[in-house]
């Protein structure tokens, strides 16, 4: 048993040991059921969690609502944020022939460098206390309501956009969370809603995913419509209706942080130097990385993103993203391009190069796309060519 004078030097030192270690801000949150589980399965229960089928799974809902249900004996939850914004690229939203990648994923993957600090973050708590110290470290990899315990653990609130928003420095960071059978002194929660009147990032959302606070004040968003689940977790083809509104962002989506004055006003670059961006996802050209792409295979393309969290798209669903942005830029330099991803060995890239030569509607794209309808023996593919030659009709007249 820790007397409390003892627990709130113990905490001290551990926030002390966090920051050394490269976390910018630290809470801890209490064990006990999410108030906020209600909304949680509502949400599921509208299926707007679309194809990320991980967050319905019964037993993990109930897992998200209380954490014991992970670590039996939990005490505490010790959160931390990491921030991850650098530098900013040379390319730009604004010039189309270039990709986007959302900032999150442009260095090395989040995913082991917050865990394995987490881990040498036990490691010092158990050297620290007489007690053994049981722990699991959580970085986006559990059934966890992580933006929930970091509220409760003080450090921010739910935006409109439903980011975790900091006061002194805004939402670009990541979350990553211990949780341990040692009782701490908890932070106090973060209470207001810092959003006011604010709806930018509502007005900015360019596929309206963004819904609102509801009744209650949760923040609302159909993920089925948000860029960032089309183009990272859906494994399938992106519905026609969003193809337009993803413009050149081929993996993921900043717009709602971006617009957000708090982001404006206090994010800085001072993210660590693994989240500086690798040399393939420093400002690629378009027709670059497609022409990368299309020469590898599964295999090759983990190989060459071995480091990097843009894997989870994996080969052909950043080639699926890649032909959209292609089909936006329009322009006839992206026809060879896209021809070659025409006869590429998945489906999935097929249908989305024929959407975009249809967005061209240069005669070679047009000669291409009516010869391929006589070959391609994919039934989804060849109505995705037919819409597309359909498409090209239709401007030309
Ligand atoms: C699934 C998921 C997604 C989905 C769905 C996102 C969403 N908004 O739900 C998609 C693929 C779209 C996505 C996108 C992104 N994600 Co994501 N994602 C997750 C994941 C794995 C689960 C989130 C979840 O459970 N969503 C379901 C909703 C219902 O839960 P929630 O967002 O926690 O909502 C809570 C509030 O509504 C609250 N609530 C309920 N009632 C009430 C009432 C009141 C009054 C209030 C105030 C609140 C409240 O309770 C809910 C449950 O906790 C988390 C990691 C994790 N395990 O938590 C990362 C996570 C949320 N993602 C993260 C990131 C970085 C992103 C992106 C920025 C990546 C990118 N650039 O493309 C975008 C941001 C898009 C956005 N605006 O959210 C970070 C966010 C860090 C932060 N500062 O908030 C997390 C925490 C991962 C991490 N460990 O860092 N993501
Ligand atoms: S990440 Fe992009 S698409 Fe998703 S809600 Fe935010 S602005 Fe909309
Ligand atoms: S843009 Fe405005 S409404 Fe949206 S999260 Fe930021 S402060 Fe809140």
């Amino acid at each position: 048993m820790i007397r409390e004078s003892s627990k709130s030097i113990l905490v001290e030192e551990l926030k002390a040991q966090a920051k050394s270690l490269g976390f910018s801000r630290v809470g801890i949150a209490a064990v006990s059921p999410s108030t906020h589980i209600d909304f949680y399965q509502s949400w599921i229960d509208a299926g707007m969690q679309g194809e990320m089928r991980y967050l319905a799974r019964e037993e993990s809902v109930k897992r998200r609502g209380d954490v014991e249900q992970t670590l039996p004996g939990a005490r505490s939850v010790i959160v931390v944020t990491h921030d991850y914004l650098t530098e900013d690229l040379g390319c730009s939203p604004d010039d189309p022939t270039m990709a986007i990648v959302a900032r999150y994923a442009r260095g090395d993957d989040y995913h082991d460098i917050i865990k394995s600090k987490l881990l040498g973050l036990l490691k010092w708590l158990s050297q620290r206390v007489p007690e053994r110290v049981e722990g699991r470290a959580y970085v986006d990899t559990g059934p966890i309501l992580e933006r929930d315990l970091a509220q409760r653990a003080g450090l921010g609130w739910f935006g409109k956009n439903t980011m975790l928003i900091n006061p002194t420095t805004g939402s670009f960071f990541f979350l990553g969370l211990l949780l341990i059978d040692l009782e701490l002194s908890a932070d106090s929660p973060f209470l207001e809603d810092r959003c006011g009147t604010c709806r930018s990032c509502l007005d900015a959302c360019p596929t309206g995913a963004l819904l609102g606070r509801d009744a209650k004040g949760a923040p609302v968003m159909d993920a089925r419509r948000c860029i960032s689940y089309l183009t990272i977790e859906l494994r399938s083809a992106i519905p026609v209706e969003f193809r337009s509104a993803i413009g050149n962002r081929i993996y993921g989506c900043d717009i709602c942080q971006e617009v957000c004055p708090w982001n404006e006003r206090f994010a800085e670059a001072t993210g660590a130097p693994a989240y500086r961006a690798s040399q393939d996802l420093d400002g690629p050209s378009l027709i670059d990385l497609a022409e990368i792409l299309l020469s590898t295979d599964e295999l090759g393309f983990r190989k060459t993103f071995k480091k990097s969290a843009i894997r989870r798209a994996k080969r052909s669903g950043l080639l699926r993203n890649i032909c959209i942005a292609l089909g936006n830029w329009g322009a006839p330099a992206a026809v060879t391009t896209l021809l070659r991803a025409l006869s590429d060995m998945e489906p999935l890239v097929r249908g989305h190069a024929a959407w975009a030569l249809g967005q061209i509607g240069s005669s070679s794209a047009r000669s291409a796309l009516s010869e391929k309808l006589t070959s391609e023996e994919d039934a989804w593919v060849r109505t995705e060519i037919s819409a597309a030659i359909e498409a090209q009709d239709s401007s030309s007249l």
